[in-house]
């Protein structure tokens, strides 16, 4: 279903174009399916590759893919019943601890999640948790950081699928855990602001187990033609709701066992 067309290429360069001027000016946009309602689920993943295109030819490095609205809170959340992917780049790589900029964004907003970072590629379309789990080396926590290209958060599967699944920054931080050293499953997470406890989850609310999210992972790129590549950085879903932020907001997210993540915007 990931490469059912109804847009021809022309179509698909112009919402590119529109996505990503959107994303640079910060000017927020309408649901792309307003313009295009015969757009299906294979146009908006290849007006996310064509996006990618754009990125990359401005000198913008993908450092790992995306799983997003694996979580039942992110789906109630956004209204939408479907996992989705996209990319993650260097342009929105932070440092732990790092002072983030809102300016950067439209309407920010944050969540605490499981990363992996793979020892072998993995290629669908049959992927399962005990193939993903052979295929992973470590397990690290990040923060995501979401900021929809569209007015007040307010899409469709097909437009926050080309707007690179609201992708616009993460940070990597804690301590890494070997898949053997960890429960993913029981995982806890609290996520705080400014010291208050904004939500709390647990690994499982993942598609039940984050390597899940991975397995589909694999196997949605493989509808597309693709894999998740060795030493890739993947992100697996939001644990949480995200939560919006601020200048002046500090976030931590403590994981039961991997540590501790902290951003601060300003
Ligand atoms: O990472 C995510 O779960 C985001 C998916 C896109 C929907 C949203 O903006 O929350
Ligand atoms: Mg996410």
């Amino acid at each position: 279903m990931l490469n059912v067309r109804g847009l021809d290429a022309a179509a698909v360069a112009t919402l590119a174009e529109r996505v990503d001027n959107a994303s640079r000016h910060r000017q927020p946009i309408a649901m792309l399916t307003v313009d295009y309602p015969q757009m299906k689920l294979g146009d908006a993943y290849a007006v996310q590759s064509a996006l990618r295109v754009r990125m990359e030819s401005r000198g913008i490095r993908v450092t790992g893919l995306k799983m997003g609205l694996t979580s039942r809170a992110k789906m109630l959340q956004m209204g939408v019943s479907e996992s989705l992917h996209g990319f993650i780049t260097d342009e929105g790589a932070y440092g732990e601890g790092a002072e983030i900029p809102v300016a950067r964004y439209i309407h920010p907003r944050v969540e605490a999640e499981i990363a992996v970072v793979m020892k072998t590629a993995l290629k669908g379309p049959d992927c399962d948790v005990a193939r993903a789990a052979a295929a992973i080396d470590f397990v690290v926590p990040a923060i995501e950081i979401i900021d929809s290209r569209f007015a007040e958060f307010k899409f469709d599967i097909l437009s926050v699928v080309a707007d690179n699944t609201s992708a616009a920054g993460y940070v990597v931080g804690g301590r890494t855990r070997r898949l053997s050293e960890i429960d993913l499953l029981t995982e806890g997470v609290v996520l705080t602001r400014n010291g208050q406890v904004a939500e709390v989850g647990a690994g499982a609310a993942v598609l039940g187990n984050p390597l899940e999210a991975v397995a589909m992972l694999a196997n949605q790129r493989a509808q597309l033609g693709g894999e998740i590549p060795a030493g890739c950085l993947v992100l697996t879903g939001g644990i949480t709701a995200a939560i919006h932020v601020a200048a002046g907001d500090a976030v931590v997210v403590h994981y039961q066992s991997l540590g501790s993540v902290r951003i601060r915007f300003v």
